[in-house]
Order: structure tokens, then sequence, then C-alpha cells
């Protein structure tokens, strides 16, 4: 029997020292595995004689069950072990600060045409859309703009392949369009501002082929040019938050106003710095007029009995003096930190933009 004590200690220094699951699985297989040390043991039984099978069978019996159960003793603590070691490696630290969430907003161009809406909102103006392709007479010919107008050569404008209701095709270069439409749909009185994307075929620091306009029309029997100059006035000021910002009105042209006037408002270049306020220089804001009878006409509105006055002006050029924005390019090139910088703090309300229409 000393060589059972032998195998016995052998086996169990071996169970000990397995330092790992699958070393403790090959111990097993060479133990207790088909050909394993107490498997043989047990094989050998059968050429033994009945009195001696008896003593040495209760013995690998017990050797088996003890080595079994060192084994099983041996696999919850290697298992246990490598539990904790996993959980140690996963441990997180739940008191530390939280990353700050990445929060969107507005793009300066949406943020302007939200506050210009929400001014005019408050003075009774509803929003009115449409297309950014028209065709020609929407763009030019029903605001009176002559076909020998430099606006309407290829130069300055976007023709399209193709025709529209059997007229040339363009990207619109105003939003007056919208008012025409507006016009020839609605009855006066008619109060109304369309914003939107215009088109023109010029490219430098103040211009782009792309930029946004708001236009306004206000239609009714006894509208008249000191209507205009009250609700631009209280525009100017609301606008760029000055209540006593000078204004002033420049006498102008334009085909589709009789008179027509161009706004301005009061600034300092003191130091080669634009300042908005006082200071005694101007800078051209906007441009307005009287509603042309000749336009009115072609939009089936009477005009011995119906008056009317309409503005327009470049989003991303107010954008860029209230806002200090130095070239006009920027607005569009989708650069996080520019937009960061100028994206100022989300508004309190949503976005109105196509919000307020009727
Ligand atoms: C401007 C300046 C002056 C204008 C006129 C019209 C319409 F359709 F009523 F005739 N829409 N927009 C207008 C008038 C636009 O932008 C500088």
């Amino acid at each position: 029997m000393d060589d059972l004590d032998k195998l016995r200690t052998d086996l169990l220094a071996q169970v000990d020292a397995a330092a790992d699951l699958k070393a403790l699985e090959d111990v097993r297989v060479g133990a207790l595995g088909k050909k394993g040390a107490v498997s043989e043991l047990m094989k050998g039984l059968g050429r033994m004689d009945p009195e001696a099978r008896r003593t040495a069978g209760a013995a690998f019996n017990v050797l088996k069950t003890e080595i079994a159960g060192a084994i099983e003793a041996r696999r919850k603590r290697l298992e246990g072990a490598a539990l904790e070691a996993r959980l140690a490696g996963e441990r997180i630290d739940v008191t530390l600060p939280a990353r700050e969430e990445q929060r969107g907003s507005l793009h300066p161009v949406s943020q302007t045409i939200d506050e210009v809406v929400a001014i005019f909102g408050e003075m009774g103006f509803t929003v009115a859309e449409g297309p950014d392709i028209e065709s020609d007479w929407y763009n030019f010919t029903a605001l009176n703009i002559p076909p020998e107008h430099p606006a309407r050569q290829e130069q300055d404008t976007f023709y399209l392949p193709g025709e529209t209701d059997g007229r040339p095709t363009v990207l619109r270069t105003h939003t007056s369009p919208v008012q025409i439409r507006t016009m020839l749909n609605a009855k006066p009185p008619i109060r109304v501002i369309c914003p939107g994307r215009t088109y023109r075929c010029d490219y430098d620091a103040t211009h782009s082929p792309m930029f946004h306009q708001v236009e306004g029309l206000v239609i009714d029997e006894t509208t008249h040019m000191g209507h205009l100059k009250g609700c631009l006035i209280d525009f100017c000021r609301a606008y760029f938050g000055i209540d006593d910002l000078p204004v002033r009105f420049r006498p102008s042209y334009f085909p589709f106003t009789e008179p027509s006037a161009e706004v301005d408002i009061g600034c300092s270049r003191a130091g080669g710095e634009l300042k908005i306020g006082h200071g005694g220089d101007w800078l051209e804001i906007l441009g307005s007029g009287m509603v042309n009878p000749a336009v009115l006409e072609n939009c089936g509105i009477d005009p011995t009995r119906y008056q009317g006055f309409a503005f327009g002006m470049g989003l991303e050029r107010i954008a860029m003096l209230k806002y200090g924005i130095p070239d006009l390019r920027t607005f569009y090139e989708s650069d996080l930190r520019w937009l960061r910088h100028y994206g100022f703090a989300a508004l309190d309300l949503p976005s109105m933009v196509g919000g307020l229409s009727r």
C-alpha cells in the first residue's frame, strides 16, 4: 500500500499545483480519465483474487473519491479567483464626474431668421414660403423688372435647363416671388414676411452664390409711407436692441417700388472699428418702398383701391453686423469651432422657421 500512498500524495500535490482551470483539467484527465492513473489501478482489480480485490477495491474507491473531491474543491477556488480578477478589471468608479453632453445649437442663419420672424410676428406678420426654383415671370416680369435689366442676364442669374410654365427657369434671385404668389393667392389685407434661400452668380468675401433674404409685404386700403417708416424703424431698433438707434431713409430706385428708399442705421467707424449706434456715420441695412402699382396690377390687386409697402434685407449681412462676423463665407464652411463660437446658446423658444405660417 506504500505505492498507493505515494500516488495519493503525488496526485494531491498536482491538484494543489494546478494554477488555472486548464491545468486542473489536465490533472483530472491524468488521474480519473479513461487512461488516468486511478482508472488504470481499477483495471488491475480483475486480475486479483477475490479477497485481495475486495480490500484493494475499497481502497481504490476511497482514493478516487478523495482525488475527485480535491479536484472539485480546487476548481471552486480557481473559478472564484477568476471571477474576482474579472470583477476587479471591470470595476468602474461611479464617483467620477459625468462626461459633458455635446449639445447642438441652431445655425446662426437659423437663429437670425428666428429673431427677425419673432420681431415681425409681434407686429402681426405671418411667414410665407415658396419654391427656390421659379419661372422668370415670378422672379422678374411680375416685379416690373424689364427684359433688358442687367439682373436678368446670365452673368447675374442662374438659369436652369428647361422651361417652367412655358417660361425660362431660374433659381430665385430674391424672395420677392413668394410675395407675388401671396398677392395672387390671398386677398388684402396682407402682412407677410418671406425668409429663405436666394441665388446669384457672385462669390467673394461679402457675396456667396447662395445666401438668405428676408422680405416683407404689407397691403391694405390705407397703407402709406408713414407705416413703412414706423415699421422699419421699430424693426431696426428691436433687432439691434438699441431703443434710440438712429434710422435714416434715403431715396433710391427699384423697378418694383415707387417711391423707393434705402434704410441706413447710425454707426461709428472711429479707429477703423464698426460700432452700431450713435456716432455720426451711416450703414445701409435694407431696401424698401411703396409697391409699384404695376406690380399690384400684375398680381390682380386693384391699385386704385389698395396700396402697400415692401422691404428686403440680406440675412447673413444683418447677422454679420449684429454678431461681429467678418467673413460671409464662414457661414457655409461647417467648421464646428466656428459654429460653436457663433452658434450661441439654444433659444428658449422652439425654432419658428416655418412655424408662424398661416
Ligand atoms: C426689396 C426692396 C424693396 C420687394 C417688393 C416686393 C413686391 F413683391 F411686393 F413687389 N417684394 N419685395 C422689395 C422692395 C424688396 O429688397 C431690397
